[in-house]
């Protein structure tokens, strides 16, 4: 492993890492370290955004009908030039754009790779100075070298990601991803400006006593989800019952301390979301593909892997139930055994 003064960065440890892709000639590397760039340019914006007019609503609507609040737009725009400036990347499916996004450039166009992203998730929590992230997947484009990217390209099952990962923007900066061989987290390092190894190799633990759900849309789950929950909350010193409740409201942060500490988060389908509000591309998916690397899981709720879900469209929800394997299974268990018309 390359590393200078005991500290391995970002870049030294993708390259470090390329000699496990026989038949990589730098490309994944290079966009992956392109996503980095992009990740330090909004991690300054986010950590001065009370200081400059960076707050608020962008006075737009994205796609998800949802009121887009300017760093949102600014994430968007960044990794989007990051992304083709990189030259391995042919297109983008972001959740701020309702379309795929291809360019006119044939430098772009002979990129191997397409990207689905979050630019900036958790947004709600933005203007209250709560962390936010941003999510990534890499996919190999089925289209031709050399010509657009097709719609195609991106509704493929999340089984064949060649990279994942998130950048949770919170007390430190940190980007955590896996290539398909473990899970690696970075943290940036302001005054060298890198992101440096500080999380090798995490695994998730089997089980946790953290469930993450908005407790708010009780009465609109499942059964199922319902009598899980008041599980959670019973007493039992063996089982370490009630469990601890912990939601922020943002995928990344609630993600990120359960993969740490073990725990499970929930979104399930509701009343007002009946097929549950996160989206299948850029958000389940990448954080599955995560989950699966570090030793957890990642379901519907009704059985179905959800890397194994072949997408029908770029913003299709799904419900998530995510995290410490044993958790996930025992979530399962009330559902099927409350919910069997859920199948
Ligand atoms: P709710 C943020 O808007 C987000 O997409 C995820 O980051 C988060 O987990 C979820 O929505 C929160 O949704 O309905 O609980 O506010």
């Amino acid at each position: 492993m390359l590393s200078f003064n005991n500290v391995t960065t970002l870049n030294e440890f993708i390259i470090g890492r390329q000699s496990e892709f026989p038949y990589a000639k730098g490309e994944l590397s290079r966009l992956l370290s392109h996503i980095g760039i992009a990740a330090k340019i909004v991690h300054r914006e986010v950590n001065k955004a009370g200081l400059v007019d960076i707050l608020g609503e962008a006075g737009q609507v994205n796609i998800q009908g949802e009121s887009q609040k300017k760093l949102d737009v600014f994430a968007d725009e960044h990794f989007i030039g990051a992304l083709k400036a990189s030259g391995e990347c042919c297109g983008i499916a972001s959740e701020e754009n309702q379309d795929i996004i291809t360019f006119e450039e044939e430098l772009a166009n002979d990129g191997k790779y397409i990207v689905t992203m979050d630019p900036l998730d958790g947004s709600s929590n933005i203007d209250v100075n709560v962390s936010i992230g941003t999510i990534f997947a890499i996919y190999r484009r089925l289209s031709p070298v050399g010509h657009k990217a097709k719609i195609d390209d991106f509704l493929q099952k999340g089984t064949k990601q060649v990279a994942a990962g998130y950048v949770i923007y919170g007390s430190s900066t940190m980007m955590v991803y896996t290539t398909g061989r473990g899970v690696n987290g970075f943290t940036l390092d302001p005054s060298i400006g890198e992101f440096c190894l500080s999380h090798r190799d995490i695994t998730t633990p089997h089980s946790g006593t953290i469930y993450s759900v908005n407790e708010g849309n009780y009465f609109k789950f499942p059964e199922g989800v319902k009598k899980y929950i008041k599980y959670c909350q019973e007493n039992d010193t063996e089982t370490k019952r009630p469990y601890t409740s912990r939601y922020i409201g943002s995928l990344v942060a609630d993600f990120h301390r359960n993969l740490l500490k073990g725990g499970i988060f929930l979104y399930p389908s509701t009343a007002s979301y009946t097929d549950g509000k996160l989206r299948l591309l850029y958000e389940c998916n990448p954080i599955a593909f995560l989950a699966e690397q570090s030793g957890g899981k990642a379901t519907d709720g009704k059985g179905n892997r959800i890397l194994d879900i072949k997408p029908e469209s770029l913003h299709q929800r799904v419900p998530f139930y995510v995290g410490s394997r044993q958790m996930v299974n025992q979530a399962e268990e009330f559902i099927k055994k409350y919910d069997s018309n859920l199948d």
